[in-house]
């Protein structure tokens, strides 16, 4: 049986997913979830993912998604994200015919585990807090947009100091993937990074050098240019299991 992803178009971690696919060459069938339309709300979704969010790996009946650590905060009930870590780590350490996207090398993964951490903890996170406004009722405050420069400067320092190409080496990895689908979500919303040199150089090589990839990362900005130009219509989300509904014409 092949695998399947239930993915979202723009949804970074489902872009990371499908990232690791297509450079890993693996056959997998894709389900395209309607976001709009609460595809994952449904109960027959949580049996594969009880936390109703996308994605889901299905390998023969081996589900696998997230756990993510909702954490109280003062604009809102916001969560540590996994960015799909479990899901990209499965799919390297399965099918990766030699260990450049996952290395088995201690030191080397052990960076790489460092950079996913730093991604799921801060870096997507402070971007995910800061895009959320696009879509659920929160005020965007002074706060989310500081701790937005807070995770870039670090994450150009980390690129400083190591030197390399990519994030945790010269070789692309599963980290580049995760922090290539985040940092697409600050450019799809005109955020001005460029002060951030290291990131910019970054972003940029991953573009030019991986065109293939870029592609699935450009499909996924493109939706977001447009949900960042008008509000979407999220009223068939209504009741969300977490997140305030913007009920337009209420
Ligand atoms: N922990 C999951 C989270 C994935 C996630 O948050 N996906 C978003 C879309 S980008 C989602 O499904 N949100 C559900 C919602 O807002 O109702 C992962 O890292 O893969």
């Amino acid at each position: 049986m092949p695998l399947t992803l239930y993915y979202l178009t723009d949804g970074p971690p489902s872009v990371a997913c499908r990232m690791l696919l297509k450079a890993m060459k693996i056959d997998c069938n894709l389900v395209k979830m309607d976001f709009l339309k609460g595809d994952h709300l449904t109960e027959e979704y949580a049996k594969k993912n009880p936390q109703k969010e996308i994605p889901v790996l299905d390998d023969d009946g081996f589900y696998l998604s997230e756990r993510n650590k909702y954490v109280p905060t003062g604009a809102g009930l916001f969560k540590y994200k996994c960015f799909s870590t479990a899901i990209l780590q499965y799919l390297a350490d399965k099918y990766g015919k030699n260990d450049t996207f996952y290395p088995k090398d201690i030191k080397a993964r052990a960076i790489v585990n460092h950079r996913l951490a730093f991604s799921a903890t801060k870096y997507y996170r402070y971007i995910e807090d800061y895009l959320l406004p696009l879509f659920y009722d929160y005020e965007r405050t002074e706060l989310m947009l500081k701790k937005v420069h807070v995770a870039l400067a670090v994450f150009n320092t980390y690129l400083e100091r190591l030197g390399t190409k990519y994030s945790a080496g010269d070789n692309l990895t599963i980290a580049d993937l995760q922090f290539v689908s985040g940092t697409m979500c600050l450019d799809a919303t005109d955020f001005d990074f460029s002060k951030y040199s290291h990131v910019t150089k970054w972003y940029n090589t991953f573009k030019n050098e991986n065109p293939e990839l870029w592609k699935i990362v450009e499909e996924a900005k493109e939706i977001l240019v447009m949900v960042a130009k008008e509000e979407p219509d999220l009223s068939g989300l209504y009741p969300h299991p977490v997140h305030p509904i913007r009920l337009v014409n209420a």
